[in-house]
């Protein structure tokens, strides 16, 4: 049966990860993959997170089955996060959202829903993007193309030549936006570039699909939701995934949500029931034990206080990590002006480090980065950013 069975390709963070466990130098550094780490090096367990939980095993609750789009409690949180407490949107009715296996297996919900809505769109992603949205929706079915984004001699965003794309699109054409913290790039656009996107979408009719896996890490809970309200307040329908990996340290536990703004609310039914379709094809109903984590904190005043300061101390040492490295590249007699990695928003940077340079940075010293130069700030910590600064500065002097 598997004889002509072809290996296939790694994936190249997660790939990145398996060649760092393997390496023995104890000096190592990781900063690959998209994973906060506290100043100690380790994942946090969240304080809220471990009291929510400490709750949840003295209640010992039933493992029963789970509604198919998750509990209310949890996508009611969800809800109010993302388009605010008071939105009208909610009030109306106009908001289905059906929990996810984390912000991977929402897109897919989403993309496996769009693909039996409009089977013969093609979906645009960013110039770069995550290596997974392209992989995903082709495994929906989709053909995949990309819209200008990033400008490398501005280390912003392109914006003019996005714009132009996203006007040159025929309707129906849905397109995949970072409603914040740019995954690879660390490049967001501002408020004012938003509202020329939502005005776009509107006047070309495309779907727009905000991808949504670092509310908090760049500004704030509701500053960092402000694409998901523009888009709320411009009438129009579209999709949301989020996620909660990185806001609640809860990777392995798979939390996330998809989140479809429909016209009305006889419609949210209609289009609830399909996107239960869609689940129940794939794995029936929802795991559990982080969906309840995640309700129980949002819907406790103590323990929502307490998360929020917790988010807050991940954004503001990542922020810390951001300028201490770009003063210790300055230091260490680095002459390129690396200024822009404290402008740039999130857990990523785009280094301008080439391929090679990454190479040698982790065949020489043990620091793992993507090939395309993007780092992990929130890999970084007292301990090993001197050791860091020192391999980048080394390898830049060549
Ligand atoms: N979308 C983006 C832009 C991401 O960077 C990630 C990273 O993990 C995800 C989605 C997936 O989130 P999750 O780990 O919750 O599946
Ligand atoms: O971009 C990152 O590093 C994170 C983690 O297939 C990740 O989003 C990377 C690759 C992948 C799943 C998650």
């Amino acid at each position: 049966i598997f004889a002509a069975v072809e290996m296939a390709p790694r994936d190249p963070i997660l790939g990145l990860t398996e060649s760092f466990n393997a390496d023995t130098r104890p000096t190592k550094v990781n900063l690959g993959v998209g994973v906060y780490y506290d100043d100690n090096g380790k994942i946090p367990l969240l304080a809220a997170v471990k009291a929510a939980e400490k709750a949840r095993l003295e209640a010992a609750p039933p493992r029963g089955y789970q509604p198919i789009e998750g509990p209310a409690t949890y996508t009611q949180a969800v809800q109010n996060l993302l388009f605010g407490a008071g939105s009208d949107l909610i009030a109306a009715g106009r908001v289905v959202t059906a929990q996810g296996i984390g912000g991977t297996g929402a897109l897919r919900i989403g993309a496996d829903f769009l693909k039996r809505l409009n089977p013969g769109a093609t979906v645009y992603i960013s110039d770069p993007s995550w290596e997974n949205h392209r992989a995903l929706f082709e495994a929906a079915g989709f053909p995949v193309e990309t819209y200008p984004y990033y400008d490398a001699a501005t280390r912003g965003v392109d914006f003019a030549g996005m714009k132009a794309k996203l006007l040159s699109l025929p309707a129906g054409s849905v397109i995949l936006l970072h409603a914040c913290c740019h995954n690879p790039t660390g490049a967001d656009l501002s408020d004012a570039q938003w509202e020329e996107v939502v005005a776009a979408c509107r006047e070309k009719g495309l779907v727009p699909f905000l991808d949504m896996a670092y509310q908090g890490f760049a500004d704030g809970i509701d500053q960092d939701a402000v694409a998901v309200r523009l888009f709320s307040a411009s009438g129009l329908q579209f999709f949301v995934s989020s996620s909660f990996s990185k806001s609640f340290s809860l990777y392995g536990e798979r939390v996330g949500a998809l989140s479809i703004v429909t016209a009305s609310k006889e419609e949210s039914s209609r289009v609830l029931s399909q996107v239960k379709r869609v689940i129940r094809t794939n794995y029936s109903n929802p795991q559990i034990h982080g969906a309840a984590i995640v309700a129980t904190v949002l819907s406790s005043p103590e323990l929502r206080a307490q998360w929020e300061s917790e988010l807050a101390g991940m954004r503001d040492r990542i922020r810390a990590m951001r300028t201490g490295l770009v003063e210790k590249l300055a230091a260490k007699g680095v002459a390129q002006d690396f200024s822009f990695v404290v402008k740039q928003r999130g857990m990523f940077s785009y280094t301008g480090l080439s391929a090679d340079q990454v190479a040698v940075l982790q065949k020489d010293f043990g620091i793992y980065a993507v090939s395309t130069g993007r780092i992990c700030l929130a890999a970084l910590n007292a301990k090993n950013i001197d050791y860091v600064a020192d391999g980048i500065a080394q390898v830049l002097k060549g």
